[in-house]
């Protein structure tokens, strides 16, 4: 039986995807786009489903667009290749449904990520790297700009100089350094990287996941508006949490001094 280019596992209410190109560093073809797009559909769609981890087999995480793909290599006949066509086929499809995913999304880092694959886990909701990975915004090696929502997310997360640093000159990042400058949530030992995974990703499935998703959609949110337009935000929200079932457990749980056992997704 063929490979799949994206391999999909489940434990308890956790769903593990995994970029599975290895001897390209897992970079992007328009075929694993397809089956990464229908496993986040799938995950979306589950209700069983309380957190999504995305990984990468092998030595890397994730390489990128695969440049050997004749649809965005510039053709030796000098015909044009639209780049932009791919982008929007491709990478702000997957942008917009990391973004809106319903469940919280972890990104384990187990090696290199580079180009699309860099912001392809920083678009995630926590970002865990073993610490022999790095970051690579390979973009301008090769022409381009930061792409998958680099140029949005890089100042969001470490400032405009730190993001025009890491864009321009495209060094490696290694996971300590991306940690350091406030780039990913935690680099971890190699030999503890898949349990410490496991365990940050069992915690998020036990929390309420819908004020999780909540939180992020106000955060982003957040970067749009003003103070009192953020307040408004933050009480329109607690308006809507705080009529469902996972406020009244949560308290009740609190007051109980018991483990609460959320519900609302
Ligand atoms: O084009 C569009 O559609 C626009 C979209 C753009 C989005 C983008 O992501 S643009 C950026 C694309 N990515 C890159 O530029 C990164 C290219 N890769 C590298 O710079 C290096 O491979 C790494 C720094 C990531 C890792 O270096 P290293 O030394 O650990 O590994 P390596 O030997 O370079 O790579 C291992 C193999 O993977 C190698 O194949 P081989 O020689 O063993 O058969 C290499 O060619 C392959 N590989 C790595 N990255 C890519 C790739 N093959 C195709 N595309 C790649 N992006």
């Amino acid at each position: 039986m063929e490979e799949p280019l994206v391999r999909v596992s489940h434990s308890g209410s956790v769903r593990t995807l995994a970029l599975n190109r290895p001897q390209a560093l897992n970079s992007f073809t328009a075929a694993m786009h397809g089956e990464l797009r229908a496993a986040l559909d799938a995950a979306a769609a589950d209700r069983e489903v309380r957190c999504v981890v995305v990984t990468g087999t092998g030595r890397g995480f994730c390489a990128g667009q695969d440049l050997a793909d004749p649809a965005v290599a510039p053709q030796r006949d000098g015909a044009q290749v639209d780049v932009g066509a791919a982008i929007e086929r491709f990478y702000k499809p997957l942008a917009l449904r990391l973004r809106s995913m319903p469940v919280p999304v972890v990104a384990a880092v187990n090696g290199v990520a580079a180009g699309a694959g860099a912001n392809f886990a920083l678009l995630c909701d926590i970002v865990v790297a073993a610490r022999s990975a790095s970051f690579l915004q390979a973009f301008s090696k090769i022409g381009l700009i930061p792409d998958c929502g680099g140029t949005w997310l890089l100042p969001r997360l470490v400032g405009r100089g730190r993001a025009l640093g890491l864009a321009m000159l495209a060094d490696k990042l290694g996971a300590e350094d991306a940690e350091r400058i406030g780039l990913i949530w935690k680099c971890v030992d190699d030999a503890t990287f898949p349990a410490e995974v496991e365990t940050v990703a069992a915690r998020l499935s036990t929390l309420p996941t819908r004020a999780l998703v909540a939180t992020r959609q106000a955060l982003d949110a957040s970067q749009q508006l003003d103070l009192a337009a953020a307040l408004s935000l933050e009480a329109d929200v607690q308006r809507t949490l705080g009529a469902a079932n996972d406020f009244a457990e949560g308290v009740a749980a609190f007051m109980a001094k018991r483990a609460p056992a959320f519900v609302d997704r």
